[in-house]
């Protein structure tokens, strides 16, 4: 008992210093640190269906692996609405920052996953970033590779394309241009050009570059003035370009930060066709931005365009408007003036600005979902502007460039994943609990759970339950070894079965609180299951079992009553357990048992004992850097 007190006084003071209540932490994946959000809804009805996707960064510069850095942190996630994890890929690349994760449209109509993996922290400049398509089974179906002379794959843009075949991504080059834009013919200065590229995403191969030079001339920036001192190389960051997308005529639709223009690119000849905001627009129009992001071509027809955008209407030095919005502007290109209307304005909920990045949205049912990225902030919109949900991460320290929500389904390659331990006293009272997870899959609705008596032994099911969360905890009388678990979809069909795994035992059962001399052997599952057995690899079995059980269940009803009974009891014990989980999960070190006294009483009741097979790191070190981000924003890799 003093020790069970001990234990548990070490525990505590080390969650309570280890803070890291942000983070989900989970048995069946111990490595995994998936940020927590925090979300109110204000009409959930009105909410569209789909999933989360995000990409958590701490700093926008390569991390270099310090003490603070900790794998499996940053990088690509989904979440459902309510903020349960559906898929971590943070562990794919070593902490690596990931930008512009979405699901990819349309690619032989499956689920698919796109992204920017950023440039390597330092490989001599040879690891340039990649444009990544992954399919619904998270393998790599697309590497996107820099083939030409560009340092690096941009952080802003993979645009890809609807049928995969081809991508944008944005382009930043270096150049000594000439400064007569700036009415000095005689000098010249280092100048940031900014562009787009169409590449390839078989090969990588760049089908069409555009660039700003001999197109947007300097003066058209906002962040250069004509008596500017001449520049080293990188040189002036005159445009800083951030989004780029393609219509239906093959024209391409720019975003330039620095101009706060967004151009209207022929697919032609490379000319431009329009400009829409900035020095010199083309259109008449009833409002202003600045600092755009995140251009999209909405939808249009032959004589209007509707574009979406995010206002962030500032940046780190300057602020045009107090709030930022996501803006609908709908383009008459046929009038003479050409004219630009606001038709639809979702201003950010909390009346804040996003300085930096961010996202806009239209969602299949009309309603709008803003990505306004510092802290992860994302909020839904009915299309009259009704806020219907806003959510952002529990943590300060990280951010995300986009958000976005999609409808996807998830079929890993990988099965799930199970942990099991055995638990009691003595020799009749063992009980064995499962953690089950699938990282990435969507459409489980339940789980099974199999036992049987070797390796080569038949499976014999030891329950069921319904999936909760993206861990689920089960509780089996007897001690199991050689277990299994099912994911089974809502429809009863089996998405997928897990290795067999070996239950946990403690290393020595007499310190873990076990009261008999020798240590326990493990029950066969169908001595103690075998009434229950059910094995839904072959279904017609299973259908004839079912019919058994029915006629089963008519006789022996009290029977069934009484294991259902046994069954809620050991939910709850299965709750209080997680609870004592939680309180442990700070503790570093490799074998821990603590003893859990249960109260709930019933045929499980007594004592228990808890046993910790992994390490578990707190995450807590890695600082806010979003002041440190705002700094570096002006470099053209970045921001
Ligand atoms: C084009 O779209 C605009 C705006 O939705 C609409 O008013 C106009 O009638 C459409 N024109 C054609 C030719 O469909
Ligand atoms: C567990 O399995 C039984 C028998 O197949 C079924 O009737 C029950 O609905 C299942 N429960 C859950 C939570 O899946
Ligand atoms: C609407 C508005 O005030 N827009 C301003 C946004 O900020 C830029 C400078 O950052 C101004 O030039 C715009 O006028």
């Amino acid at each position: 008992m003093i020790l069970f007190l001990a234990l548990l006084l070490f525990c505590f003071r080390s969650a309570v210093a280890d803070s890291d209540d942000d983070f989900m932490s989970f048995v069946t994946l111990p490595q995994i640190r998936a940020l927590k959000f925090n979300i109110a809804y204000y009409d959930r009805d009105l909410v569209s269906p789909g999933y989360w996707f995000v990409a958590p960064y701490g700093v926008i510069d390569p991390e270099v692996p310090t003490k603070q850095w900790k794998p499996c942190q940053v990088g690509p996630y989904i979440y459902d609405a309510d903020g349960t994890l559906i898929w971590a890929g943070s562990c794919l690349f070593d902490n690596r920052n990931i930008f512009d994760f979405k699901a990819a449209p349309n690619i032989d109509g499956q689920s698919h996953v796109s992204f920017i993996l950023q440039h390597a922290y330092n490989d001599n400049g040879n690891d340039k970033g990649t444009g990544y398509v992954l399919d619904q089974h998270f393998d790599t179906e697309m590497a996107v590779p820099v083939t030409n002379d560009l340092s690096a794959f941009n952080m802003h843009e993979f645009n890809v394309l609807d049928g995969g075949k081809t991508a944008l991504a944005c382009s930043y080059r270096n150049k000594y241009l000439n400064l007569e834009d700036l009415g000095r013919p005689d000098e010249y200065s280092w100048v940031v050009t900014g562009g787009f590229v169409e590449i390839d995403t078989t090969t990588g191969e760049v089908l069409h570059e555009w660039d700003s030079e001999g197109y947007i001339p300097i003066d058209e920036s906002v962040k250069v003035s004509e008596w500017m001192t001449p520049s080293s190389e990188p040189g002036w960051d005159y445009v800083h370009v951030n989004a780029v997308d393609k219509n239906a005529a093959g024209d391409y639709i720019l975003s330039a930060r620095f101009t706060n223009t967004i151009y209207l690119i022929s697919g032609q000849d490379g000319r431009i066709i329009w400009r829409l905001g900035g020095k010199k627009s083309d259109f008449v129009q009833d409002f202003t931005f600045s600092k755009q992001h995140h251009v999209r071509f909405v939808e249009s027809n032959s004589t209007h365009t509707t574009i979406s955008f995010l206002n962030n209407a500032s940046d780190e030095a300057e602020q045009g408007e107090s709030t930022s919005s996501a803006l609908f502007i709908q383009l008459h290109t046929s009038a003479s003036p050409m004219t630009a209307k606001v038709i639809g304005r979702y201003d950010r909920p909390d009346g804040d600005l996003t300085r930096l990045r961010g996202s806009v949205q239209k969602l299949p049912n009309g309603n709008v979902f803003v990505g306004w990225s510092q802290r992860g902030y994302q909020s839904e919109h009915s299309p009259d502007g009704k806020v219907l949900m806003q959510a952002s991460f529990a943590s300060t320290r990280f951010s995300t460039y986009r958000s976005y929500k999609f409808d996807f389904t998830g079929r890993p390659s990988s099965p799930p994943d199970v942990a099991s331990s055995v638990y009691g006293t003595d020799g009749s009272g063992l009980t064995t609990v499962f953690h089950v997870s699938w990282n990435g899959a969507t459409d489980v609705a339940t789980w099974n759970f199999y036992a049987r008596p070797n390796r080569d032994g038949f499976p014999v099911r030891v329950g069921n339950t319904t999936k909760v969360d993206f861990e689920t905890m089960y509780i089996a009388d007897g001690y199991l070894d050689w277990v299994s678990v099912e994911a089974v979809d809502k429809d009863g069909t089996v998405l997928g079965t897990s290795e067999i795994h070996r239950t946990d035992t403690p290393r020595n059962w007499q310190l873990a609180g076990f009261q008999g001399e020798v240590k326990p052997t493990p029950n066969d599952p169908s001595l103690l299951y075998g009434e229950k057995t059910i094995v839904d690899e072959d279904i017609e079995d299973a259908e004839e079992e079912k019919e058994e059980e029915d006629d089963d269940d008519d006789d022996d009803d009290d029977d069934d009553d009484d294991d259902d009974e046994a069954y809620i009891q050991a939910q709850e014990l299965a709750e209080s357990v997680a609870k004592a989980w939680d309180v442990i999960r700070g503790v570093g070190g490799l074998l821990i048992f603590v003893l859990v006294i249960c109260s709930t009483g019933g045929l499980l009741a007594g004592m228990y004992w808890f046993y910790r097979r992994r390490r578990m790191p707190a995450y807590h070190e890695v600082a806010s850097e979003e002041g440190h981000v705002e700094v570096e924003e002006e470099s053209p890799l970045r921001g």
